[in-house]
Formats: structure tokens, C-alpha cells, sequence
């Protein structure tokens, strides 16, 4: 694991000890014990990239200078407000998808003791973020605006997700209104924002710089965001389920995802109906037609020439900005995320 990693978790550990004695709540065994466990099965468990980001992106903003220990420790608690934020977003997520696994484990909510407990977790999840910053930014000039940004890009957040689940609403099944507009409109809202703007904001606060000025840097990493939620909605039916760490539910849940974008493109009047007919259906003969559809519209190529398309229209956008840190910023979480498997 690398140091900063290992840095990182025990920040975790300092933050989660910090949530149990708080003493604005007086925890009984039993309320200590739920929330420690929740935390640890629902925060801690994935890739860890948004909130190392937060650090990365930070160091490389001071272009080299030697960070204070108290500068590391804030860096990774704004981190780790973002991987709550992340593990408040999944809770509810994986209830409003019906899914099953989640970082290759049962989501929270199908544990037999959780349930729709899981929906008031999600709620402990997003207040324990303001506790954190409460706790340690208090002071800082720039308390105000991180907590702005938090709620803007819950919002936003919030937002893509409507978006997301009334395109799909049961009873009027109607392909015919997804579009590559609509998929961008709501990836762009439900996951561009808190996970490539957000860890990069909030390094850019700590640094004392002024978020308005940085519209242009907001503009790349939403279009980041957007390659790496195409990417997810690919995963999600060609990926690995061992090493996604979920089982993929976009087709059973009629989603607009950006497979059957493209599949809607490509088919002709047979292949249309094929899909309007076995999309959005539970029914595991019908998913595997629609599976089926892909292979043979060759959506993996589609989906190939997209990833190297916006690869470099992204490079292009890095290389128009004037600071150099920045651009080292921005480089840094593309080669985090291009072909990625997981
Ligand atoms: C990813 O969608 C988007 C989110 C996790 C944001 C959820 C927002 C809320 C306000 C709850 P997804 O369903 O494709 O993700 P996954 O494939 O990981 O389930
Ligand atoms: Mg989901
Ligand atoms: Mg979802
Ligand atoms: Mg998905």
C-alpha cells in the first residue's frame, strides 16, 4: 500500500473515533456499535479515488513545496468528506436500482438486520459530513465556501438522479425519448460533479484560491466525469462482476444508460424492436437478448472509438490551460481513469 494510502485510513480511523464521541449524541453500546459498523462497511471499502484525489490534487497545486502535517491531515479529512458523501449516494443509490452486490459484497441494505434502517444511515452518512467540517474547518476563511460547495453538488447530485430514475419510470416504458442529450444531461448531474469537480475544489479552497475563477478547470473535469460514467454504464454489462465488485442491473432497471443510446442509433426497424420489447424486463431470457443486440451491433467498438475520442479531447482541453499545476492536476485523474477495468 502506498504511504500516502496508509496516511489516508488512518485519518479514517481518527475521524470515525471523533463521530463516536460526539457529544452532541450520547451513544449507548448499541448505537456505537451500528454506527461503527455501518461506517465501516459502507465508507472505507472503495477505490479511495475521489478522496486521495483531494490530497494529490493539493500537493500538486503547492508544485512541490513540503506539506505541514496539520496540511496533510485537513487534505485527507476534506477526502474522506467526500468518500462519506460517496458511501451517503451508494446507500441510497443501490436501494432506489434494486441492486445486489456493491464492492463485491451484498449492498447495505439487503443485510438482513438493515433493511430500510439503510435509508436513515444514508441520512447519518451526509450529516457526519458537516460534523467533520464543523470540527476542523471552523476557523478556516474558507469555511463558508466549502460548505456551499458540499451543498451545491449534493444538489446537483440529487438533481441527476431524479433525472435518472423519473426517465425510467415504470408503466411508460418509451425508448424512444433516451438520447445522448439526456444521457448527458443526467451523468453530467449525477456523477461529474461530486466525484471529478468536487475533490479538486476543495483542494483548490484549501490552497486560498476562489472557486469562480476556476470555470475552465470545472468544464474539463465535468467532461471527465462524463467519460467515467459512460465507462461505468459499460462496466456495467461487459464488465467483471469480480472485479467490479457489483452485478450490473442498467438493463433489468431501463435505464438510459449510454449502451442503449447507442444501440438505438445503430439498430435498424428488427433490431429496434428487439430492444423496445426486451429492454427494462427483470426477465434474465429477455437481458440476454438485449446482451445479445450489443454483440452483434458491435456496442464495444462504439464504445472503444468514444473512449479514444474523448481521451483526446480532453488532452486538448489540459494542454489550453495556462497553469502548469493545474495541468498536472488534471492530468494526474485522467491517467487514473482511462481504460479503466473497475
Ligand atoms: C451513479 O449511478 C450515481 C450515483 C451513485 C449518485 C447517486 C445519487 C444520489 C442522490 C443517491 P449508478 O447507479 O450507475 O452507479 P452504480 O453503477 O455504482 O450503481
Ligand atoms: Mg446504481
Ligand atoms: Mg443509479
Ligand atoms: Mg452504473
Amino acid at each position: 500500500m502506498s504511504e500516502l494510502k496508509s496516511k489516508f485510513l488512518e485519518v479514517y480511523s481518527v475521524l470515525k473515533s471523533e463521530l463516536l464521541n460526539d457529544p452532541s449524541f450520547e451513544f449507548t453500546d448499541e448505537s456505537h456499535q451500528w454506527v461503527e459498523r455501518m461506517l465501516d462497511y459502507n465508507v472505507p471499502g472503495g477505490k479511495l479515488n475521489r478522496g486521495l484525489s483531494v490530497i494529490e490534487s493539493y500537493k500538486l497545486l503547492k508544485e512541490g513545496k513540503e506539506l505541514s502535517d496539520d496540511e496533510v491531515f485537513l487534505a485527507c479529512a476534506l477526502g474522506w468528506c467526500i468518500e462519506w458523501l460517496q458511501a451517503y449516494f451508494l446507500v441510497l443509490d443501490d436501494i432506489m436500482d434494486s441492486s445486489h452486490t456493491r464492492r463485491g459484497r451484498p449492498c447495505w441494505f439487503r443485510l438482513p438486520k438493515v433493511g430500510m434502517i439503510a435509508v436513515n444511515d444514508g441520512l447519518i452518512l451526509r450529516n457526519q459530513i458537516f460534523r467533520i467540517l464543523k470540527k476542523h474547518f471552523r476557523g478556516k476563511p474558507y469555511y463558508v465556501d466549502l460548505l456551499d460547495l458540499f451543498n451545491e453538488v449534493e444538489f446537483q447530485t440529487a438533481s441527476g438522479q431524479m433525472i435518472d430514475l423519473i426517465t425510467t419510470l415504470q408503466g411508460e416504458k418509451d425508448l424512444s425519448k433516451y438520447s445522448l442529450s439526456i444521457h448527458r444531461r443526467i451523468v453530467q448531474y449525477k456523477t461529474a460533479y461530486y466525484s471529478f469537480y468536487l475533490p479538486v475544489a476543495c483542494a483548490l479552497l484549501m490552497a486560498g484560491e476562489n472557486l469562480d475563477s476556476y470555470t475552465d478547470v470545472k468544464n474539463v473535469l465535468v467532461e471527465m466525469g462524463t467519460y467515467f460514467q459512460v465507462q461505468d454504464d459499460f462496466l456495467d454489462c461487459f464488465g467483471d462482476p469480480e472485479v467490479i465488485g457489483k452485478v450490473g442491473t442498467d438493463i433489468e432497471d431501463f435505464k438510459c444508460s449510454w449502451l442503449v443510446v447507442k444501440a438505438l442509433e445503430r439498430a435498424n426497424g428488427d433490431q429496434k424492436k428487439l430492444l423496445y420489447e426486451n429492454y427494462g424486463k427483470s426477465d434474465q431470457a429477455c437481458v440476454a437478448k438485449v446482451k445479445e443486440l450489443y454483440k452483434t451491433l458491435d456496442i464495444q467498438g462504439a464504445f472503444e472509438e468514444y473512449e479514444t475520442e474523448s481521451y483526446e479531447k480532453i488532452i486538448k482541453q489540459n494542454e489550453a490551460h495556462p497553469s502548469k499545476a493545474v495541468q498536472a492536476v488534471l492530468k494526474s485523474f485522467l491517467a487514473k481513469i482511462y481504460r479503466r477495468q473497475k
